[in-house]
């Protein structure tokens, strides 16, 4: 996408790690208190129920002028006309989902190496998200934290925006930016967070206050967003 600018934090769904609550319930929550950048990501569900997921996520992500992506299924994004896809190492290439989607959409990656960030940034990619950072609460199947050294040397070589995954929480954050991190990206950090609202203006207030001078971007208040 041409002139990208992408808000600080990305929250990403998984309904069975919400503490019970109605996955709905809990976003509309989270936008509520800011959060203007989620990815549907339920990878167990059949083609038709992530369908109707995905319709009622668009209707509320639309409501508050988020944007939603959806994690590898090209075909949703395309009958739900959400605002982008977010790839997986096997994925199909991003060239290839470029290709298809066309200039105006999204393509988020999900990156570990820093190979694998040069490869979006070279096949067309408007973001990555690396990690996990730290170690995980949500799953262990990520594989070992890469730590913040690894951040930085990925937020060096990086020409595109950097979300920090894995772990995060709101404490965390500025030890994120100061490696370069554009952004950061959560799951349990907000989905399991007792008081969703406090906990995503929590996340959000490192981005509100400060500059992100090592990444290189400028935060408009206003739009919530940095470029
Ligand atoms: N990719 C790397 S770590 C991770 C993903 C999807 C899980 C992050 O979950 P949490 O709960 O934010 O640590």
């Amino acid at each position: 996408m041409e002139s990208v600018t992408l808000p600080p934090l990305y929250l990403i769904t998984d309904r069975r790690n919400t503490r019970q609550r109605p996955l709905l319930e809990v976003l509309r929550a989270a936008l509520e208190a800011g959060v203007r950048f989620v990815q549907l990501r339920e990878k167990d569900l059949n083609t038709r129920d992530l369908l109707q997921l995905g319709e009622s996520c668009l209707e509320l992500t639309r409501a508050y002028g988020a944007k939603l992506l959806i994690n590898d299924r090209l075909d949703l994004v395309q009958a739900l006309h959400a605002d982008g896809v977010h790839l997986r190492a096997e994925s199909m290439p991003v060239s290839v989902v470029r290709r298809i989607l066309g200039s105006q959409s999204l393509i988020g990656v999900s990156t570990h190496s820093v190979e694998e960030i040069v490869s979006a940034e070279e096949e067309g990619a408007d973001f990555v998200v690396f990690g996990p950072i730290y170690e995980t609460p949500s799953k262990r199947s990520f594989g070992p934290p890469l730590g913040l050294d690894a951040l930085s040397a990925a937020c060096r070589r990086s020409r595109l925006p950097v979300f920090a995954i894995g772990g995060l929480t709101p404490s965390r954050i500025s030890a994120v930016k100061q490696a370069g991190a554009y952004g950061v990206a959560t799951i349990s950090g907000i989905l399991t967070a007792p008081d969703v609202g406090a906990t995503v203006r929590e996340f959000l207030r490192p981005f509100t206050t400060g500059s992100l001078q090592n990444a290189g971007f400028e935060y408009n208040e206003r739009s919530q967003t940095y470029s």
